[in-house]
């Protein structure tokens, strides 16, 4: 049997990264050079390519056209390979993740995006345990198939669909978090995958399609959001989407104020979303008077989805430019596993 091939793809963020001893930042390097000093990776049962974006970056500054880009990558790559590993800053790594779900119709191959809190050049890093696990999840095989045919998240022992992760820590090694959806595979002594919980598309053919709309914004709500505030934002020049970010069960403030705004941005056919901003757990309109009207109005539920997931899913079906009449079924309709009806 041939051994798995992997494509390792570097887009940037701390994992290789090093430290500027005269301004003490951290900044991008030769990933690959840093690579070559990592002979742990000669005795996986893989075969590993590597590739790099031409300027790696802190996934701070990641745009929609990287998501766009990496998904082609693996497009141009797709029959070549049988998982693809992608390095990624943790800091919008499940932004990303959310993204190439919707981008990659029809995976049947593992996509494994991992990172790291400190750089694989440091003494106590957390990178190369990441790292190894990650390819050799994107390794696993039964029967000469690939055993993961999603977009996941590997970070600190666990791998979760990406869809569903938020990162929690910017000091802990466990970083991410699936408020709403069990970890695919734990790392322990053995590496357990829970297969009940893969993910596994009805799409016969992969393909790459859409692209992401940016006129959208996140709104958090908070006690003392004023009519202004509210009303700006809605009026925004171009606005088509809000990601409405509430209390608890999907509860906003039940002023007339706050209602007529909503309605005249829907009206205005602005799609808006209802999340939660509780780190678990859905939205059920309708089950307090303070969100029965926005059932009433329209507002589009997002059940358990994660805000990441949501903005992503959003800017992408305004990129598909989907019929307004569709967009809330489609909204509400899982694609690949992001959010539970
Ligand atoms: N700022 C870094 C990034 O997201 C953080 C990290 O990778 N740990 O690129």
């Amino acid at each position: 049997m041939p051994k798995p091939r992997i494509l390792l793809l570097y887009t940037g963020g701390t994992i290789g990264m090093v430290k500027d001893f005269t301004s003490g930042t951290l900044k991008v390097f030769n990933f690959k050079k840093l690579l070559q000093n990592i002979p742990e990776l000669r005795q996986l049962d893989c075969d590993i390519e590597t590739l790099s974006f031409e300027k790696p970056i802190d996934s701070s500054d990641m745009e929609p056209a990287q998501w766009v880009k990496m998904a082609q990558i693996i497009n141009a790559n797709y029959h070549d390979f049988d998982g693809f590993v992608i390095l990624h800053g943790s800091d919008t790594m499940s932004y990303s993740a959310s993204a190439l779900s919707f981008l990659l119709k029809g995976l049947t191959k593992p996509v494994v995006l991992t990172g790291s809190q400190l750089p694989i050049g440091d003494l106590r890093t957390d990178a190369k345990e990441n790292l190894i696990t990650a390819i050799q999840i994107a390794s696993l095989t039964e029967n000469g198939q690939p055993y993961v045919k999603e977009v996941c998240l590997y970070f600190e022992y666990k791998l979760y669909r990406g869809n569903r992760t938020t990162k929690i820590s910017a000091e802990h090694f466990n970083a991410f978090t699936s408020p709403n959806y069990p970890a695919l595979a734990e790392s322990g002594v053995h590496l357990r995958v829970n297969r009940d919980l893969l993910f596994s598309s009805t799409n016969p053919e992969f393909s790459i399609t859409g692209s992401f709309d940016g006129n959208v914004v996140i709104v958090k709500m908070f006690p003392g959001i004023t009519a202004a505030v509210l009303s700006a934002i809605t009026n925004i020049d171009g606005l088509k989407g809000i990601v409405l970010e509430t209390y608890g069960s999907g509860n906003a403030p039940s002023g007339d104020w706050f209602i007529s705004i909503l309605r005249a941005a829907i009206a205005r056919g602005i799609q808006v979303v209802n999340v939660t901003q509780c780190s678990g757990g859905r939205v059920n309109m309708g089950q307090y008077e303070t969100s029965a009207s926005l059932k009433e109005i329209g507002v589009i539920s997002g059940a358990d989805i994660t805000t990441e997931a949501a903005i992503t899913k959003m800017m992408y079906l305004l990129g598909q430019k989907v019929a307004a009449a569709h967009f809330k079924t489609l909204f509400e309709t899982p694609f690949c596993g992001e959010l539970s009806q």
